[in-house]
């Protein structure tokens, strides 16, 4: 059953090109920023050059007496309106516009109305406003000092920069088998705040029809249908009276979950012009003011027989979530799926603490390229195992292959009460072990060793946890996370496909259509994809933590199994034979023992909005929907293998050799899948190497372009080299898990563990990303082993 590709089938699930490259290719596709409506004015924000700062006044005459300019608005005039703050995904508020005090660099203070473009963005320069600085928190261990600058003033009762105080897992156990451990490895570690970066910033364009009261939205928005109930909730406008269309994504990687200011000022700008408006941001106002990830401070600890048999694992993170609580988690889960924190291994007791506070920093904490948290939670854990290995003096295989969880354990429960369906671990590792000949690899190691040369092979093994989620445990914002799907067969034979997931490049136009094909035979380049606009597509939470194949794709199965059992029903009329004698064979409907007595669904189709008869309680049309609540997660996992080496002479690793074993289940498109996994692994090891947005003590932020914010590019990564194994989810309909984000989640360790490895020469343990040279080099220098 395993290592079965379906790289060859035409009908369904196969190595199918994307249906929706050809317009791709030819700069052909419809992006926010190429929408152009007769008589749209520009809107730009003017933002805060201090990091904290109470605004003393702010004269916007000279910017409104500019010939171009049609409205300037500040928070004031928000505030009247009783629009200056809004609420975000995880129950706090955030400015729109400034009222009281800047609490971050970057943040939206006016903005200004304009026939262009470059009008709106030169009257900003015409607004003076006058700050009065105050104390800057950048630190997320100094914003719990006491006499720390409150920056949350505006919260009633607030006396300190705590959001929240979170636990998971027993302490008391976990303490009981720490004490009695023969060993313990403690290791402090920090997961940088990073960005998204999509090659597409932020962007909106707001209609609104002052005189049926109609509001239709262009947006880059990951999830349209919550986008529109929170627009609604926060503008008070009625839900039937918004559109939000989420035309082509420049990629999201969860930049595009939250709602933003520029939104909301886009939407009030409209209303108060009369005009459509357009906003798009600029890469610096992308990077410093929109939600970052990451930014934990983890102690970790791991306690083991002295023979490696891991028994348990406890951690204290800090968590910096900026100066609004901006996190998309769901909301009983205010530090995400951190809990699954035991990652792949057969765990006695696990323990995590977590506080997180509010900085000066942009509000923070999005699930950037990982199912909320999960990132931080497989870091941790991988990086503990290597440090043990490092202390027991092990191979860091043979530890894992002594506590992955074994087939016959699943489904399995971890101490922290996450329950994953299925997985053949150690299936997953030596796959990845045969691909790489890591034996080789280490006799490769040992010569050069003893030659000087640094060369280091890192594994990870690593388990996701997507799909978010089950209604009765999962919501976002009140709003419960399944999804719909809708599917109509034409007459002809052809049908749309009306789905709540939203692509942002991941492919839905094709994937989506396979497994509709699969299910009904009809070939996925007659079936129509429609998603990412509210007025035409059923109600669900969007795309982000690889939920869309696991929920969305869930439901489209549902809804096309529901076609297909009607065509069976319908079929039987046409035959005039019971249902029971009729057989489904990929999209030809035929009567048992009789393969030549047959019809097709596109027959079936032409009869079900024909005039033949019907059979009794049957009604006419061939069309389905669904409303799919997913019983649990799917839990994809990884083994990945790194091979770097480091230059002696200056410190600079090269990633020479990455490979990477996924297991999603039942792949719907290896192509597809293969281009997630590549994106994933160049995300990883530019997080592992390069990215980092640091700000100095002022809270000036020094990742404000990408001059200064290192994206690895082709010349950074090596050929990945990818394998899979193929462990069907037993509640998914189909057996799928997702998988866009597994290789962004479980790389980083993997490089990390490989430059340690590289630097045993010099026994060292960690060193904290990003790996760049000087942080290499330092850690080497430190050692007083090079001379
Ligand atoms: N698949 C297949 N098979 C399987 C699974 C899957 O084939 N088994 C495929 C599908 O269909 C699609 C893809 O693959 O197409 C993916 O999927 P998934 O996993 O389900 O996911 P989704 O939901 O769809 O998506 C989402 C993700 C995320 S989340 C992210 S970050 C990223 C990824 O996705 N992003 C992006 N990827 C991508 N790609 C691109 N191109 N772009 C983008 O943006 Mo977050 O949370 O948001 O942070």
């Amino acid at each position: 059953m395993k290592f079965i590709d379906n790289d060859q089938r035409p009908m369904g699930h196969g190595r199918m090109l994307r249906k929706e490259d050809p317009r791709f290719v030819r700069g052909k596709g419809l992006f926010v920023d190429d929408v152009q409506l007769p008589g749209m004015l520009h809107l730009a924000i003017l933002r805060a050059p201090v990091a904290h700062g109470r605004l003393v006044s702010i004269d916007v005459t000279v910017a409104e007496a500019h010939p171009k300019v049609k409205l300037v608005v500040t928070g004031a005039m928000l505030a009247q309106r009783k629009l200056a703050w809004m609420p975000t995904l995880s129950h706090d508020v955030q400015a729109v516009l400034v009222t009281d005090k800047v609490r971050f660099q970057g943040q939206e203070v006016a903005f200004v109305v304009a026939e262009d473009r470059y009008a709106a963005r030169d009257a900003l320069e015409l607004i003076d406003v006058v700050y009065e600085p105050l104390p800057v928190v950048v630190d997320a261990r100094a914003a719990l000092d006491d006499g720390a600058p409150v920056i949350r003033d505006d919260l009633a009762g607030r006396t300190d920069n705590r959001i929240f105080d979170w636990e998971t897992g027993n302490r008391a156990a976990t303490d009981a088998v720490f004490a009695a451990a023969d060993v313990v490895v403690r290791q402090d570690m920090v997961y940088p705040r990073v960005h998204p970066a999509p090659l597409e910033t932020c962007a909106a364009v707001a209609d609104h029809d002052a005189v049926d009261g109609a509001l239709t939205l262009w947006c880059t928005t990951q999830a349209p249908h919550a986008h529109r109930t929170l627009y609604a909730l926060i503008a008070g406008l009625p839900e039937h009276q918004i559109r939000v269309i989420s035309p082509d994504i420049g990629g999201g990687f969860g930049n595009k979950v939250p709602i933003y200011p520029g939104y909301v000022c886009a939407i009030v700008a409209s209303m108060l012009t009369g005009r459509p408006v357009k906003w798009a941001e600029d890469r610096s106002e992308n990077l410093t003011s929109t939600c970052f990830a990451r930014d934990y401070r983890m102690r970790g600890e791991i306690a083991a027989t002295r023979d490696g048999r891991i028994r348990a694992i406890r951690t204290d993170v800090l968590a910096d979530h900026g100066a609004f609580n901006g996190v998309a988690a769901p909301s009983r889960y205010p530090a995400g799926f951190f809990g699954v924190f035991t990652g792949s291994y057969d765990i006695e007791a696990a323990y995590a603490s977590m506080t997180a506070v509010y900085t000066n920093k942009a509000p923070g904490g999005i699930a950037y390229a990982c199912s909320f948290r999960i990132t931080e939670a497989v870091y941790l854990i991988e990086r503990l195992v290597d440090c043990l290995a490092h202390e027991l003096d092990m191979d860091p295989v043979e530890l894992r292959l002594k506590n992955l969880l074994r087939p016959d354990q699943f489904p399995y429960t971890t101490t922290t009460g996450w329950t994953y369906d299925s997985g053949d671990y150690e299936a997953t590792l030596r796959e990845a072990l045969r691909i790489a000949d890591y034996a080789g690899l280490r006799r490769e190691q040992a010569e050069k060793r003893a030659r000087g040369e640094l060369m280091g092979i890192g594994v990870s093994c690593f388990t996701e946890a997507v799909g978010a989620g089950p209604r009765k445990d999962m919501d976002i914002a009140g709003l419960a996370m399944s999804d719909g799907a809708e599917l109509q067969v034409h007459p002809t034979g052809t049908a749309v496909l009306r789905v709540s997931c939203q692509s942002q490049g991941q492919g839905h136009e094709t994937t989506f259509a396979q497994i509709v094909a699969e299910q009904i035979g009809i070939a996925p380049a007659d079936i129509k994809v429609v998603h990412g606009d509210t007025e035409h597509t059923p109600f669900g939470l969007g795309t982000y933590g690889s939920r869309s194949t696991s929920v969305s794709g869930a439901a489209a199965v549902v809804a096309a199994r529901k076609v297909r059992d009607k065509a069976m029903l319908i079929a039987s009329a046409m035959l005039e034979i019971s249902v029971t004698d009729l057989v489904w064979d990929a999209g030809r409907i035929h009567v048992v023992g009789d393969p030549n007595s047959s019809v097709t669904i596109q027959d079936v189709a032409r009869w079900a909005y024909g005039s033949g008869e019907l059979p009794e309680g049957v009604d006419g049309g061939l069309a389905a929907q669904v409303h799919y609540d997913p019983s649990s997660l799917t839990y994809p996992n990884g083994a990945y293998i790194c091979v770097v080496d480091v230059d002696p002479g200056t410190a600079v690793v090269t990633v020479r050799r990455f490979i990477a074993v996924d297991d999603c289940g039942t792949r719907i498109n290896p192509m597809i899948i293969e281009g997630q996994v590549h994106r994933g692994l160049t995300d990883g090891v530019g997080m592992a190497l390069m990215e980092m947005i640091a700000f100095d003590d002022d809270g000036n932020c020094l990742g404000a372009s990408l001059m200064d914010y290192l994206l690895p590019s082709a010349l950074e990564v090596p050929d990945w080299e990818t394998g899979f194994t193929v462990t069907p989810s037993p509640h998914h309909p189909i057996g799928a898990k997702g998988v866009g984000e597994s290789a962004t989640v479980g790389s980083p360790p993997a490089v990390v563990n490989a430059v340690l490895d590289a630097l045993r020469p010099y026994g060292l343990r960690h060193i904290d990303m990003p790996l760049t040279p000087s942080r290499v080099w330092e850690a080497i220098s430190s050692t007083g082993l090079r001379e």
